[in-house]
């Protein structure tokens, strides 16, 4: 179906022209409205050379040597500002995550201590593993008594004033090595975000080089460190994700059903609300409402979290919360913490849609609160998805949309199901690395933005990286881009270069595997490790390569410098706010290189990006002369 070029423009998602085009018959503004409503949007905040950091200013450097300020009132100059900016967007990034890891941190220990109410320990063979990286003994020790002594170690990383962190031990020795040299190696994850909110205050740290290391320093007990609690202490509680089949895209709501979203990113709530809305007298009421049964849906990665756990459909990702609101099938979106857009409040006053927020640490204009707590977590979720029931009756069938399409995909790929699907080991990966089969591995990962048409950054990329052998792996609001247009099934492999189209008919795999949620990229990290430490190199000598091709969050930025900081060279699809300082620009994408082996770059077209990152993947083929 074919809308005015103004829809079309704005995304390459069928489901999302449809709703565009209901959203502006029915009046109602949407992210992509609002963004045009803003433009220009400050040039002095694109280029990153406005500060509020002390009330003697706002203060803005002019881009014009010859014409305006120089320097802030304090004397800052663009490249402190820059610096100093850049670094806290990484504090509030790491924050999110390692908050998500301390939380499910927390849950663990509720658990062990038979405090939580429904959660278990699916996973005790992660357990041990884990418990043995730390150090702690598991003979003749039930799994609360461990889990108890493991949750206490993974809590107190948070907390630490000296390093190291269990899990950056993970990295090649010559990465630590290097880390430890520049003074990078994270102490306590808390800590580190600390002393960038102190640095960055008026009168400390006005070295811009100085000031970027810690936001190195910050973003690796990051990624090393809060993600990869966050992910693995899930897989503990949660279950480690395996290959499984579900669907993506708007059509997975379902006009029989009641429907609820779940939306945000921790599991430690959507995993509670999968189990309620199983509940026989809660489908029951359901259906004595009229409906057919509960259909619960995720959205963002709450959804990716899910879908790679239970098969349980994704909605969309981030630029579709609202379309999905405008669907008018919505009975309950249910939110946690990241990535919620506060404009849901009022969209939700012109549907029946109950918009259920459920963290103390995020509350919205619109919603109403229903406190989750983990100690009584099975009654909460019970009552909230109650709650969604008793809504559907509300609904009005008149003002109800679902676009019909959806996508089916096959999802789950952690590091133990892809060294399941290579049979136990890591080699046959490796040997098709070796024999230029698989010439690399990308990951593609990150969010929306208007800045970009909607899913083509990711796609186009995506699909350029496959038509090439890359084998593509990827998390966040990149992965449900490529559930929906059917990257991730075995068929698309027929998509793929000749090499990579082989190795995955004889792995059944398809050529973009889904390895989760964005504290999930911890699961790059790890298998890159992994394969770097079979092969006796650092990371920044594996032919791989990162990419966000339509990147936006604070999160993502210390993603970017954790991914780059760990070795991997990686392109930026929107535009970082840095260009106003030349220092600082070079450091990332140059002088990046000498500290940590990898550095930035930026391509906003995706095919020319894809170049970029099979070049780099080319050069380090040829270095490790295969
Ligand atoms: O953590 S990719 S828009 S949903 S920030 Fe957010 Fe970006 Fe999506 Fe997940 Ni990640
Ligand atoms: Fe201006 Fe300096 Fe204060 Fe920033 S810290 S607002 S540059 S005076």
């Amino acid at each position: 179906m074919a809308f005015d070029d103004k829809i079309m423009e704005k995304s390459i998602d069928p489901a999302v022209h449809q709703m565009l085009d209901r959203a502006e018959q029915l009046g109602l503004e949407t992210v992509w409205d609002r963004y045009e409503k803003m433009l220009p949007e400050c040039g002095f905040g694109e280029l990153g050379v406005c500060c509020r950091n002390c009330n003697m200013g706002p203060c803005r450097i002019s881009p014009f040597e010859d014409d305006g300020p120089q320097r802030g009132i304090c004397g800052a100059t663009a490249d402190i500002i820059v610096a100093r900016n850049l670094i806290r967007m990484i504090a509030g990034g790491a924050a999110a995550h390692s908050d998500h890891g301390r939380d499910l941190a927390h849950t663990l220990l509720l658990t062990a201590e038979g405090k939580s109410g429904g959660y278990e320990i699916k996973d005790e063979a992660k357990l041990a593993a884990l418990a043995a990286e730390y150090g702690i003994a598991t003979d003749q020790r039930s799994k609360e008594a461990i889990a108890e002594d493991l949750a206490k170690a993974v809590y107190a990383e948070f907390g630490k004033q000296e390093g190291p962190l269990q899990f950056t031990r993970r990295a090649p020795q010559k990465r630590v090595a290097q880390w430890q040299k520049m003074g990078i190696d994270p102490r306590g994850i808390d800590r580190e975000i600390v002393e960038i909110m102190h640095r960055t205050h008026i009168g400390v740290d006005n070295d811009p080089v100085n000031l970027i290391l810690q936001g190195l320093k910050a973003s690796i007990a990051d990624g090393w460190g809060g993600s990869m609690v966050a992910t693995e202490i899930s897989d503990v509680l949660f279950g480690t994700p395996m290959p499984v089949k579900s669907e993506a895209n708007l059509g997975v709501l379902k006009e029989d059903h009641v429907n609820i979203i779940a939306h945000g990113h921790e599991p430690v709530l959507s995993e509670m609300i999968l189990a309620a809305a199983g509940d026989p007298s809660l489908v029951a009421n359901a259906k004595a409402a009229g409906a057919k049964g509960i259909n619960v849906v995720g959205m963002c990665c709450t959804g990716n979290e899910i879908v790679m756990r239970h098969g349980i459909p994704l909605a969309g990702n981030f630029m579709q919360q609202e379309l999905a609101i405008i669907t008018g099938a919505v009975d309950a979106m249910i939110v946690d913490v990241q990535c919620i857009m506060p404009a849901l409040g009022d969209l939700c006053e012109c549907f029946h849609t109950r918009f259920i927020s459920t963290s103390p640490k995020a509350k919205f204009p619109g919603a109403v609160h229903m406190q989750f707590s983990e100690e009584s977590a099975l009654a909460i979720a019970k009552e909230i998805v109650g709650s969604a029931v008793e809504n559907y009756a509300h609904r009005v069938p008149e003002k109800v949309f679902i676009p019909a399409d959806k996508t089916a995909c096959m999802v789950g790929f952690s590091t133990e199901a892809i060294l399941k699907a290579l049979g136990g080991s890591l080699d046959p990966l490796l040997d098709a690395i070796k024999s230029g089969a698989v010439r690399g591995i990308a990951g593609v990962v990150g969010c929306n933005n208007p800045k970009i048409k909607h899913d083509e950054g990711h796609v186009g990329l995506v699909r350029h990286l496959i038509e090439n052998n890359v084998l593509v792996v990827t998390t966040g609001c990149n992965a449900i881009a490529c559930a929906k247009v059917g990257l991730m099934l075995p068929e698309a492999a027929d998509d793929a270069g000749d090499g990579l189209k082989g190795v995955c008919k004889a792995l059944g795999i398809p050529p973009v595997l889904h390895m989760g949620s964005c504290v999930d990229i911890s699961r790059i990290l790890s298998v890159c490790a992994a394969v770097a430490n079979a092969l006796g190199v650092d990371i920044c000598d594996l032919p791989v390569a990162g990419a966000a091709p339509e990147w936006m969050s604070e999160k993502a930025v210390s993603i970017g410098a954790y991914v780059v900081s760990s070795g991997i060279f990686t392109v930026l699809g929107t535009v970082p706010p840095v260009l106003g300082s030349p220092v600082v620009t070079e450091v990332l994408t140059q002088a990046a290189n000498d500290v940590v082996g990898a550095a930035f770059a930026v391509e906003t077209d995706p095919v020319k990006a894809a170049g970029l990152m099979i070049d780099n993947i080319d050069k380090k083929r040829q270095a490790l002369g295969i």
